[in-house]
């Protein structure tokens, strides 16, 4: 019997435990706490943040990864402004990752890039505080 399937997003702002856009993971199955590799920044938007590929970077990025069904996917992406080119979903080199969860899986994970510029805005280091 193959297990139900899902996708697995790596969550860095809003979407996270706590954050203002969480309600958009109603249903959804916490898996734990993780960390990227290198080479990605996080740059604050004001309300929300935006994750940008840097290969300089030496951030760790945290987050938090859930499992979501297909269907929460697609509406996750619209909600992210995945078709109006806000943000694009793509892989999630992670550094740390919980335990129970293999190497196979954790390389599918996903998480949302920022792909608008972001001259002069803030820098936010490595977590997004979801209670300021
Ligand atoms: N929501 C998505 C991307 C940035 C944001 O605020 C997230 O939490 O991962």
């Amino acid at each position: 019997m193959p297990a139900t399937p899902h996708c697995l997003v790596f969550v860095y702002g809003t979407l996270k435990r706590g954050g203002s856009n969480h309600a958009q993971l109603e249903g959804a199955r916490f898996i734990g706490d993780a960390r990227l590799r290198p080479g990605y920044t996080m740059y604050s938007l004001g309300a929300y943040p935006g994750l940008v590929a840097e290969p300089a970077s030496a951030d760790r990025v945290t987050g938090e990864i859930w499992a979501v069904s297909h269907a929460m996917l697609t509406r996750l992406d619209a909600f992210e402004g995945v078709d109006e080119g806000l943000y694009q979903r793509a892989a999630a080199p992670l550094s740390e990752f919980p335990s129970d969860l293999s190497p196979t899986d954790a390389a599918r994970v996903e998480m949302y890039l920022y792909l608008r510029p972001v001259t002069g805005r803030e820098r936010l280091g490595e977590s997004w505080p979801v209670r300021r």
